[in-house]
């Protein structure tokens, strides 16, 4: 179990007032806040090592390279990928989809193939691949949901065959905590010739990630949702494919010869890291992998798991309350969607805000899920390792005041 009192006290800004009332930061499903440590570890490269990476042959950058490459191996043991040259550092989760589909997709789709999605992934598992489809006319197909918010299975036979080249499907939905059984999912595209990417923006962050079982093609995640800084995100790939797909963007770094008119690729990993890096966040997020390999990531869901369970308890007693995906906690992670009856979910999260408690309310980049669910958008309570029994008390709490003022005005 984790010592949840032992954790907040390596975050600051945990211990500071929200409206004049003790913080509850609840938006952990957007961003992450920082230990100390990944803060100490960002101002400590600028304050003693900074230079550039790769070029210099003085001291200075060979340590801030030696840095840098260090957290790409940290990185590689975190996901269980045996060979550090097939993480690949970008911007976020975003830019790493983007990457497959450029890279990959405008080299190996062709038109009439298909690509498998579904109903409940974010915008930046949605666009990068509609970007594909229509340039190159191919098509989207999208695996549904159930009225629980899991993925529908039933039709699957019709929607992967041998025309499907992607499945690119999410770990974990950011709005309905649902956690897919990508395995199954997998196996079943790879059986049909397809290969897979793995969104993992919410699912790595929150539980134990292994590629290899997965046997996933591509995972895609962001440093800032896992305790670190914004600016990172990682691609991990399997290194056949990484060898023989094209590169993303062109410039300094990624190359190993260029001519006036041509030029030849730089090996793994850096053929995909053109121009300067994050250096100083990618040092800093070495920081967050350290933490979160200290705590264990079985401690970190069973944390989750049992704060989701006595959230979902507690919420299900508010009157009025609809709370959206699958009802057993094993089934979920630490995301909570739900709506009030008769309350705009933005109302929810203002009078929420009013009492300390962040939550975030709106479409959370689902807008397809919005339509589904029939909502045009939800509140969403999510949590990680330093949030306490005491905060979900906040939250219903003051969901519970929210009820009451607006029933009061109805009535
Ligand atoms: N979801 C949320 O509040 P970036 O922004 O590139 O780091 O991550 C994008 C992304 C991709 N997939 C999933 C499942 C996600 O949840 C996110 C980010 C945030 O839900 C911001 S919209």
């Amino acid at each position: 179990m984790l010592d949840v009192q032992a954790i907040r006290k390596d975050f600051d800004i945990l211990g500071r007032e929200m409206r004049g009332k003790p913080l509850v930061y609840l938006d952990n499903a957007a961003t992450t806040q920082k230990p100390r440590v990944v803060i100490e570890a960002l101002v400590e490269y600028y304050r003693n090592y900074n230079a550039n990476i790769h070029r210099g042959i003085y001291y200075l950058s060979e340590l801030a390279t030696e840095k840098y490459e260090q957290v790409r191996e940290k990185t590689a043991r975190f996901i269980g990928a045996p060979d550090p040259a097939t993480i690949i550092f970008t911007r976020n989760t975003t830019e790493a989809i983007n990457l497959v589909a450029y890279a990959w997709g405008r080299q190996y789709i062709e038109p009439g193939d298909e690509i498998v999605l579904t109903e409940m992934e974010h915008h930046s598992n949605l666009v990068p691949w509609q970007l594909l489809a229509q340039e190159k006319g191919a098509r989207l197909r999208h695996i549904g949901i159930t009225e629980d918010g899991r993925l529908a299975l039933d039709d699957l036979d019709e929607i992967i065959t041998e025309r499907t080249k992607l499945l690119s499907i999410t770990r974990m939905s950011n709005v309905l905590g649902t956690i897919n059984p990508v395995k199954p999912l997998i196996d079943r595209a790879h059986a049909k010739g397809a290969i897979c990417l793995i969104d993992g923006a919410q699912g790595v962050p929150h539980l134990p990630t292994e590629v290899l079982e997965l046997d996933c093609d591509f995972l895609a995640f962001s440093a800032h949702k896992m305790l670190g800084p914004t600016g990172v995100g990682v691609l991990y790939g399997k290194r056949e494919w990484l060898e023989r797909m094209p590169p993303f963007l062109g410039g300094g770094d990624m190359i190993s010869r260029v001519w006036l008119d041509r030029a030849t690729w730089n090996k793994l990993p850096w053929k995909y890291e053109a121009g300067t890096p994050n250096i100083a966040d990618v040092i800093a997020f070495g920081a967050a992998l350290d933490y979160l390999e200290q705590i264990g990531m079985e401690a970190v869901r069973a944390h989750e798991r049992e704060l989701t369970a006595y959230a979902l308890e507690q919420l299900s007693r508010v009157p009025g309350i609809r709370i959206f995906g699958p009802r057993h906690v094993e089934d979920r992670g630490g995301v909570i969607s739900f709506d009030l009856e008769g309350v705009h979910p933005h109302d929810i999260g203002q009078l929420l805000d009013a009492e300390g408690v962040a939550i975030r309310a709106g479409h959370h980049c689902c807008q397809p899920l919005m339509e589904r669910l029939d909502v045009s958008a939800t509140a969403r309570a999510s949590f990680y390792i330093y949030n306490t029994e005491e905060e979900v008390d906040r939250l219903v709490e003051a969901v519970r005041k929210v009820e009451r003022v607006f029933s009061r005005a109805v009535n």
